[in-house]
Order: structure tokens, then sequence, then C-alpha cells
């Protein structure tokens, strides 16, 4: 059975990037993608650490819902937690991706793996959303190799240092916003929730 699509899904995020990969990305199915913070201000939530980032979304959207299910009048919301799991450091920073990326940065990743042979990596989008009766869960990957050398501007997070598989070369911050989504894993996750829902697809 073929479900009616939304017209639009509050993303309740921080991270204004999140927020212009997920536009872009639905933008093919006209389903805008609208931060929560439109009409609901002041939500904080607890993120819970370790498990893995399918626990932390279905952690917080759980959270958010009960703060503002009456506010959203029947439509779609969406959370998402995400990060880099480098295979030579064990999956590390993973969920402490955040965090890592706001001490140590780029550059304590790049230290670590300068001496290892192995540079693979992936990074990992766990969305939760409610379609208004129910929550769902849907996850992405993206493969990839960190580059010692960080290059490009544009993205955020690790995106200098990440160059994915299915690319040229380039790293994500080297891409357009436009390159970036047709690869990352928040697409990836995105278009699991597209086809969860048996609408019609991206
Ligand atoms: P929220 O408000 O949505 O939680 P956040 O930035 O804190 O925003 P997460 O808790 O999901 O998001 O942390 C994910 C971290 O993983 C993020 O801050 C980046 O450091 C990294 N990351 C995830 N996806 C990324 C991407 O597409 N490009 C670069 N870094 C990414």
């Amino acid at each position: 059975m073929l479900r009616k699509k939304p017209e639009q899904i509050f993303f309740h995020t921080g991270n204004e990037h999140k927020l212009d990969e997920a536009s872009q990305a639905m933008s093919e199915l006209q389903i805008k993608i609208r931060s929560l913070k439109e009409i609901s201000s002041s939500i904080s939530v607890v993120e819970p650490q370790g498990e893995n980032c399918a626990h932390v979304a279905h952690s917080k959207i759980m959270q958010v819902l009960d703060l503002v299910e009456d506010e959203l009048n029947g439509n779609w919301l969406m959370v998402e937690d995400s990060g880099l799991f480098v295979d030579a450091l064990g999956g590390f920073p993973g969920v402490y991706s955040s965090y890592v990326h706001s001490t140590v940065g780029i550059e304590g990743i790049v230290k670590l793996l300068e001496e290892n042979k192995d540079k693979s990596a992936r990074y990992i989008s766990s969305i939760s959303f409610w379609d208004g009766e129910r929550i769902h869960s849907v996850q992405g990957h993206c493969k990839g190799r960190i580059s010692l050398e960080s290059r490009g501007d544009s993205g955020f997070g690790y995106d200098p240092i990440f160059i994915p598989e299915a690319g040229d070369g380039r790293t994500f911050s080297e891409m357009t916003l436009l390159e970036k989504t047709a690869l990352s894993h928040r697409t990836m996750a995105l278009k699991m929730m597209v086809e969860k829902l048996n609408f019609p697809s991206m």
C-alpha cells in the first residue's frame, strides 16, 4: 500500500549543516524539512552516552515527543544521531564524535592514525522519526577513508579529512552541498525512511 507522503517534517537538531543536508536530500520529493525551533524554541534533551547511534536517536525522539507532541499537530518529527567510526581505532570516535571533535578535533584523529596503514572509516547516521502515530528507526552508512591532510572548507565536523569511497578522491569538504548529499550517510538514512514507509521514492 502506498502511503501519503508528508509535506513537511520537523527536525530537532542544533546543527544547521544537518538541517541543510536533510533539506537538500528531501527536496527531490518536495518534502520540506523545517527546524523544530520554528514551533518550539527551548527544547533541551539529554544525550545518553554509550551503546550506539540508534540507541541515542531513539532516546532523543522519546524525550522530544514528550515535550512537543501536542504542538506538532500531527506533523512528522525526526531526530538524528551520527558519528565517524574509524576501523583501526575500533570504531572510535563513534558515538563520542561530537565531543571528540570539540576537544582534540580532527588533528587528534589524524595523529592517532599517522602510523597506521589502515585508514578506512565510515560515517553512520541513525534517524528516528515519528509519523504522527509511531516511531520508526533507520540507519545509513557512508564508507570512506581518512586523509592525513585536511582539505576543503565546506561541510562540517570531520568532513575535511573524510574521503568517501564512492567519490573521486576529494574530501566531503571539497564538495558542494549537492555532491556531498548524493553520497552521504544522512541521505542514505533518509532514503531508507522513504523506502520503509513506501511512498513514491527519491
Ligand atoms: P544534534 O543537535 O543533531 O545532536 P550534533 O552536531 O551534536 O547535532 P551528533 O550528536 O549526532 O550531532 O554528533 C555527530 C557528530 O559526528 C558531529 O558533531 C560531527 O562531529 C560528526 N559528524 C556526523 N555526521 C557528519 C557529517 O556528515 N560530516 C561531518 N561530521 C559529521
